[in-house]
Order: structure tokens, then sequence, then C-alpha cells
């Protein structure tokens, strides 16, 4: 078999390229061949320097993540990486693309680094529960110093060129890679002492004067860190590259790699990691299906979910035409807008400049004669089926032939709604998640007549707008909010029989959830539960209560809990253990204390069941794609793996056997155990188990 890393020699510089598509990841064969070709070159008296570069569309962007898991093949990275720092003639890395996690560490291994000016530059192990482990919590502090190293490998971002050559991560920024690379080699290549970054602590002193700063730093990422042990364990080698020589604070790193590697954590997170890759590919549509780009959108309501629309067009550079029927709620709804941006830039997300520049994307309009030139017309009015046909008929008289019209519904019969056009195969569903301007979520829905190339340019557009798309069928509530509503009967029947407010959340918060069902109840506003309920002709004893005594939630300062003014911290309220009281007093429930595992396997267990249902209708084309939904749609910990993944560690066995009993001490047949369940868990699978 041919290696992937080969290498010619120019003149006296000897050009070692990785070719190993798509992402030249750092597996064993590119492994064994780089410490080949850098013997080889060590050895060769006719090479003065060598440059190391990657063919395809980017350096390397890390180690071969699916190689995680399995026994390691040596070399290992970080023994590639010591013998070029043991090499007698200057190895310098000619970056392309992105150069991430261990290909930012062999970068760092190397004597020199140079870039083009798109290059980006990133740790991001910690997405995948992990560390740098190749040397990365060591060499990167002693670069651009410890706090500005952490913030790099704690979050995961990635950084541009212009970052990287002010902080000394690169010595020159180059326009063609190629030449430039062979002439800064030429340029260098007698210069000595070699310069290597683990032999130089300078940037360290800073931190070391100020000891304080790391655990000052450890403190402002507690709370988003809540739940992931990477992080910490992240500032912990940070420590060690301060406290100790170069070489023990390598076998510190790699002490704390191999514990992380074999977390339970991180392996969730690499299934995350490839989850969300698969979610992206629909079998049947082919990856090379003609796509229209959208260069102009239109948004008609412009309310919370409409405004939010609006800007996820604008943060991509597309022009948006914002139309509401009212002067009022459109003004309403463009300053809202312009109130986010000038928040963002002053909190430094973006320059002030850029905040106009969106702003200036989007026009308001009363007319929606205005989206005749759209490419894609997405509605976001009230959730009301006669209402949202009678628009599309409009629209349909309106648009272009060729544009898409996408509804925001987020449960409605998407083909009920095409069917209102002349042209359905034109029509699908782009769910949204609130707020939509900041949740990655996109659950495309897609009809029965809509057309391939309508889908694979919606998800495409997806990409554009950053957004995570997920390709899901018709039916109430589509995957995310059809689990949920299972979860929200249990919170009913939980509070009825005993559990406070405070119980509930903080099982789910326990669990990692950013937020409990009461909580998250509030935020949204007791009274769309209740809207959406009186249009299903649904109750909810507890929830018409509240709504009946004008507990709209946070709006109204009170709901499952009450609020300080001004403060969005729930405060447990007596008046609500009161209402819930005489509710299940009516109901004749009787009352007890019950066990938080209890309660967490009610919330949890009937959303699960649920899900069995979702994939046994084909809702969901993949166990996988809805642990995608919860993860960026509703805020599931991505370190247990999604509700399907969880599940599976959980056991169908067991999760089979508590909702027969549930369903019989609750008298409710929708808790029985969907038939896939049954049957994968006789088989001893999970949802996840490869096909049989
Ligand atoms: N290993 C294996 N496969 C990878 C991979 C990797 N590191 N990165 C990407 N792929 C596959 C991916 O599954 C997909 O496959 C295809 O490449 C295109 O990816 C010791 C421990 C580079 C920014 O975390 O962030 O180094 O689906 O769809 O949107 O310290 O991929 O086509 O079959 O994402 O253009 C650290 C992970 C590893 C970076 C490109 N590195 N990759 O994004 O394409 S841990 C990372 C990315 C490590 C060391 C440690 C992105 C990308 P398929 P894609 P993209």
């Amino acid at each position: 078999m041919t290696s992937p890393v080969t290498s010619r020699l120019d003149g006296d510089i000897a050009v070692v390229t990785i070719d190993n598509p798509p992402v030249n990841a750092l597996g064993h064969a590119v492994r064994a061949g780089l410490a080949a070709e850098m013997a080889a070159h060590e050895a060769n008296g006719a090479v003065a320097a060598v440059v190391l570069a990657c063919a395809g569309r980017t350096f390397v962007a890390g180690a071969d993540i699916t190689e995680f898991g399995k026994p390691m093949q040596s070399p290992g990275l970080h023994e590639v990486i010591a013998q070029i720092g043991q090499m007698s003639k200057p190895v310098v890395a000619a970056i392309h693309g992105t150069a991430l996690g261990g290909g930012l560490e062999l970068a760092l291994g190397c004597h020199y680094r140079i870039a083009i000016a798109t290059a980006q530059f990133g740790l991001p192990e910690v997405k995948l529960g992990l560390l740098p482990g190749a040397g990365g919590t060591q060499r990167l502090p002693r670069v651009l110093g410890a706090v500005p190293a952490l913030e790099i490998m704690t979050s995961g971002e990635f950084i541009g060129s212009d970052r990287a050559l002010a902080g000394g991560l690169v010595q020159r920024i180059v326009p063609d890679l190629e030449g430039a690379a062979l002439a800064f080699a030429r340029e260098i290549a007698a210069a000595r002492p070699l310069p290597l970054v683990a032999h130089d602590d300078g940037k360290l002193a800073e931190a070391r004067a100020n000891p304080g700063s790391i655990d000052e730093f450890a403190r402002s990422i507690a709370r988003k860190s809540r739940g992931f042990k990477a992080p910490a364990a992240i500032v912990d080698c940070v420590k060690a590259a301060l406290d100790k020589p170069f070489a023990q604070g390598l076998a510190y790193e790699r002490e704390r790699f191999i514990e992380l590697m074999n977390s339970p954590e991180s392996a969730a997170q690499r299934f995350a990691f490839f989850a969300e890759r698969e979610a992206g590919k629909v079998p049947g549509l082919a990856s090379d299906t003609p796509t229209r780009p959208i260069r102009q959108a239109a948004v008609i309501g412009a309310g919370t979910m409409g405004g939010g629309i609006a800007m996820n067009f604008a943060n991509a550079g597309i022009p948006v035409t914002l139309i509401e029927t009212g002067a009022e709620a459109l003004d309403r709804g463009l300053k809202t807008i312009r109130a986010n941006y000038e928040a963002t830039a002053r909190r430094g997300g973006i320059t002030p400049a850029e905040a106009e520049a969106r702003v200036g994307r989007i026009t308001g309009s009363l007319t929606l004669d205005a989206a005749a030139t759209a490419d894609i017309v997405t509605e976001a009015v009230f959730e009301d089926m006669a209402l949202k046909k009678e628009l599309f008929g409009k629209l349909d008289r309106i648009v272009r032939p060729d544009a898409i019209l996408a509804s925001n519904t987020s449960t409605l019969d998407v083909d009920e709604i095409a069917a209102a056009t002349s042209r359905p195969e034109r029509v699908l569903g782009t769910h949204y998640f609130s707020p939509a301007n900041v949740m990655r979520l996109l659950e495309i829905v897609r009809g029965k007549a809509t057309d391939p190339g309508v889908l694979a340019s919606t998800m495409a557009m997806a990409r554009k707008l950053k957004k995570v798309p997920v390709v899901v069928g018709v039916c109430y509530g589509f995957v995310g909010n059809r689990m949920l509503h299972r979860r929200s009967g249990q919170v009913e029947s939980l509070l009825l029989e005993g559990a406070s407010p405070a119980e509930l959340d903080q099982a789910l918060l326990d669990f990692g959830f950013p937020m409990g069902p009461c909580a998250m109840a509030d935020l949204a506003g007791i009274d769309v539960g209740w809207r959406i309920r009186q249009g299903l002709g649904l109750k909810d004893a507890v929830s018409d209560r509240l709504h009946a005594a004008g507990r709209l939630g946070q709006k109204t300062g009170a709901g499952f809990f009450r609020y300080e003014p001004g403060n969005r911290a729930p405060i447990p309220d007596p008046a609500v253990d009161a209402i819930i009281a005489e509710a299940a007093a009516e109901k004749g429930v009787n009352r007890r204390t019950i066990p938080q595992d209890e309660i967490l396997a009610r919330l949890l267990y009937p959303m699960i069941n649920e899900a069995a249902h979702i994939l046994e209708e084909g809702i969901a084309l993949r166990a996988s794609d809805i642990d995608i939904v919860w993860f960026y749609g509703y805020g599931w910990p991505v370190y247990r793996g999604g509700p399907m993944y969880w599940a599976d560690h959980v056991g169908l066995a067991t999760i089979g056997d508590t909702l027969r009993k549930m369903a019989d001490r609750l008298g409710d047949d929708r808790l029985k155990p969907a038939p896939l369940i049954e049957r994968l868990a006789a088989e001893g699978r999970g949802f996840l188990s490869p096909k049989s």
C-alpha cells in the first residue's frame, strides 16, 4: 500500500507532503510515513531543511478520531514530534486550511510555521471530551502565554492567521504557500540554534508571576464547563507547564489524556462528532444533487422567531426582507434586531461596524410583494393552520417559480400547508429553535412532495447559516417537540403526585440540562403552552391553573417559580405548591415524596419511548439524528450522548421494564414500551447497534 506521506527534493530542501483525504488526519499510516521520511532526510547530507505540507483542502485537522478507543499503534504522534525535535535540520510547517488538534501540535513541534492568510488554528480536543495529548498543553502556553492558550484550548474555538501571527504561533503569513515555503526554508536553513517551542519559557513568566490568574480563569469557565471533565484537566496541564520542567509536563499531560480517552464522557462526545456528520447525509439524496444558492431571502412575521431567523441570513451575508402586516409590529421587530446586534457588539462578539452591516442587510416591508425576488421565503407567523394556508396561497401567486417556500411551524402538518399552493414540491418546513439566531439546530421537515433539489438546497443553506440540519418527516411536533410533549405529560403527573417544581428541575439540572422543565415553561410563557393545548383540546391540571391565576412565567414575574424584577433566577413559591395541592385534591391523587431517580426515569423514559415510535415510523432517518436534535435543540448534555445513546447505556430491557410498570401504575397505555424497544431488548441490542 502506498504511503500517504511522500517526499521530493527541491535543491537542498526536502518537501514532505501528507496526502490523506479528506482532512489529512494523523492516522497510523501517516505517523509511520512521517517518521520514515524525517529519518531519511535527517540522514541525507544533501538535505539542508525540510518543508512539511499537506495536499488537499487542509493542513492536518488532527489525530484520526476513528482510531480512538482502539489499541494505539506506534509510532504515536508524540514520538513523531519528539523525533522532529531531535533533528539537526530545521523543519518548516507550511499551513493552509485548518491546523487543528494533533495537526497544530505537530506544527508546534516543528522549528518554524508559515501559513496563508485564510488558515485557521485550534486545539478543539475539548469538544471531544479530550485534551491536546501530543504536547499542545505544554507548547501552546509557551507560545501565546498561559491564559490566552487556556482560552483556545477550553473553548475549542479556532483562531485566524492575524491572531496567530500576532501571538507568534506562526512566523510568516504568505500569499502562495509552496514557493514561499521553499524560500523561507532556504532563508533559515543555516540559522542556529534551531528554535524549539519546548525550549522557550519566556511567555510563561507572566503567569508564573501571577499564579492566581490560572485559578481566576478556571473560575470564569466553571459555569459553562459544568459536567465536562476535559476543561479542568486542561487547566491542570497548564499548571503543570508552569510548575514542571517540559518533559515532566509532557508526561503529566499524557497521563491526563489517557484518563480522558477512557472516560465515558469522551466516548459520548466522540459519538456526537460523527453523529453530527451522519445527520448531514440523507439516504437517497445524492451528495451531488444540484442545489440553488440562497442569495436573497424573505421572512414573513417580525416576531421573536421571525426576527431571529432574519438575523441568521444577515449574519451569513444574505440580504433579507422582513415582512409584517402592521407598521408597529414591523418597527418593534426591527428595533429588537438592532438592539440584539448592539448588545453583541457591546460584548465584543462582533465589531460595531459589523453590527451596522448586518442591520443594513435587513429591510422591513409591509407588503408580501416584497418577497417576489427571494430565493427562499420563510414564514414565521402565528401557529395557526388556517392562517398559514392562506398565507402560502398568497405567496404562491407572488414568489418566483423556482423559489423555496419554507414554514417555521413547530408542530403543524407541512403537507397540508404545501397543499395550499400549486407547487408543493417547493415547500418544506424549516423549524428553527428559540432564540433562532443562537440555537444551532434546524429541523428540516421534508414533505411528501418536497423536491430533492429543494431539500439539498435547504440543507446547504442551513450549513451557510451555521446551523446543524436534521431532516425529519411530517408528524405532529416532528422529532424534538413530539418527544418533549411526552415529557410534559409526566411533569403534570409528577407534580400532582408530590414532586415540587424545584425537585423536577433539579433532577434535570443534575443530569446536565441547562434548565429544568418548569423553568423552561416559565421562559417560553405559560400562555404559549396553554394556547397549544387549547388548539389540541388538551388540559393540564397544573399549568391551566397557573394560566388562570395569571402566572404566565418570567414575563409576569411568576409562573411555576417567582422571579425578582430584572432577575431570571427561579425562586420556589409556596403559592404554587398550594395551587398544585388543590389540583391534586380535586383529582383525588395521593401525594408522596418521589425519589430523584424515579423523577429522572419518568421524565426521560417516555421521551425515549416516543423516539422509538418516531424511528419505527421513519420520521427520523436514524437514531443518532434524534440525539443531534436533543444536543442542538434542547440542551441535552453532550457528555452523556443523546437520548438514544444514553438509553442504550441504561439498557433497553431496563427501560422497557420501567415503562411497562409506569403504564400499569399510571393507567396510561401510551407509556407501554414501543415494539422497537421490545424487539431490540429481546435481541439484546440497542438503538445504535449496527443493523444485524
Ligand atoms: N479524524 C477522522 N475523521 C475526521 C477528522 C478527524 N480528526 N476530522 C474530520 N473527519 C472526517 C469527518 O468525519 C467527515 O467524514 C470528513 O472528515 C469531513 O469532515 C492527539 C487527540 C476539519 C473543521 O477535533 O472540526 O487531534 O462524514 O464534514 O465541515 O491532541 O472536520 O465525510 O465520512 O467535518 O469541512 C482534533 C475535527 C482531533 C477536528 C472540517 N481535531 N474536524 O470541517 O468537514 S483529536 C478535531 C473538524 C486530536 C491530539 C488529539 C472538521 C473540520 P465523512 P467535516 P468540514
